[in-house]
């Protein structure tokens, strides 16, 4: 296309109106309205050219459909918190993933992948969940992501708390069989009854080791640690044979070599990335449900998200974000920036 409209123009466009030009000559949607779906791919309004704090707030400001139909990935919220333990406040997550997203360009000068130039993104709003019924919450949840998987959609899911890793994982495993999952958290998350109960953000992959989801030799915890209920907190993930790594040895390193033997244990299988935002340290993301002093650096948090390139990954999730403890709004920030990392190691994401 040729990039011709005058900056005047833009704002004599009515919301509705249907553009013959969407993008520019780099692809970058120049229509306030958002509505690019009408090309190949759907590209995010640059804030070159229309306000940051503009629009409804979508998930990287990319255009909302009702369902995964024609989309390559899509962005998912499950605003969940009644399978927490401790400080609510996760069911608000994907709402202040969304609003803090509006930072969010269109490519990742790190890595230059250019995912709205390989993949058609949209964001497919959240799971109707029940509020007062956890179990019911996660039969919700595992039948919208057997929808969403049978278009061959990736999800790329904003948490709610923990819990929904299970519910996910039931779905992507009846469409791939036991699949690899890197697993980043403080947290192992393996409990088997917490308070009686079977379901809860402490025990999702339990569940999933109980049911065959996992592909035990495929799994990988990082940036577990804290106190314990006894002194071998990990004991039951490593005789399941996950690999398991503790923060200590995360500490003041790069976590790439880490990420590249990561990579040869998943090999060329669907690989399922789970990644609660209080494996980091609460000094950079506070607002978060239980968090645990001493984690990872969002450095390291996006090496290992980076690492996962090359990987045949199948859905991703971002959890745990609490905004009533996140004063700042920079909790949700970090997660909206992980996420997007997350899409950008997608299979047949561009690299410049
Ligand atoms: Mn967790």
């Amino acid at each position: 296309y040729t990039f011709s409209l005058r900056s005047a123009d833009f704002f004599a466009l009515q919301p509705r109106q249907t553009l013959a030009l969407c993008s520019d000559r780099r692809g970058l949607c120049i229509n306030p309205n958002r509505q690019c779906s009408g090309k190949r791919y759907n590209v995010p309004p640059s804030a070159e050219f229309v306000a940051r704090v503009a629009g409804i707030p979508t998930m990287a400001k990319l255009p909302y459909q009702d369902t995964a139909e024609g989309l390559d990935a899509a962005f998912v919220g499950v605003p969940i918190d009644t399978g927490t333990s401790n400080r609510p406040g996760a069911r608000f997550g994907p709402r202040q993933i969304r609003v803090e997203s509006a930072m969010l360009r269109a490519y990742n000068s790190g890595t230059r992948a250019a995912p709205y130039e390989s993949l058609v993104v949209a964001d497919i709003g959240d799971v109707n969940v029940n509020v007062y019924d956890l179990k019911d919450t996660c039969k919700r949840i595992r039948e919208a992501y057997r929808k969403i998987l049978a278009t061959g959609c990736i999800p790329l899911t904003m948490g709610g708390d923990h819990t929904i890793a299970y519910p996910i994982l039931q779905a992507v495993a009846e469409k791939h069989g036991p699949v690899g999952l890197i697993h980043v958290d403080a947290h192992a998350d393996t409990s088997d009854v917490v308070l009686g109960e079977k379901i809860g953000h402490g025990t999702p992959f339990r569940r999933c080791v109980e049911e065959g989801l996992l592909d035990c030799k495929r799994v990988v915890q990082i940036g577990l640690r804290g106190s314990g209920y006894s002194a071998d907190s990990y004991e039951w993930s490593r005789a399941q044979g996950f690999r398991v790594v503790q923060v200590e040895e995360c500490w003041f390193k790069s976590l790439a070599p880490l990420m590249d033997e990561v990579r040869n244990q998943m090999g060329k299988g669907p690989v399922y990335l789970s990644f609660d935002i209080d494996a980091l340290d609460p000094g950079f993301a506070p607002g978060t449900g239980t968090p645990e002093i001493a984690g990872l650096t969002p450095i390291q948090g996006v090496e290992i998200i980076r690492g996962c390139h090359g990987l045949n990954l199948v859905g991703c999730d971002l959890v745990e974000v609490s905004p009533p403890y996140d004063t700042t709004g920079n909790t949700a920030l970090t997660g909206a920036n992980l996420l997007f990392e997350m899409l950008c190691v997608l299979p047949k994401i561009k690299y410049y």
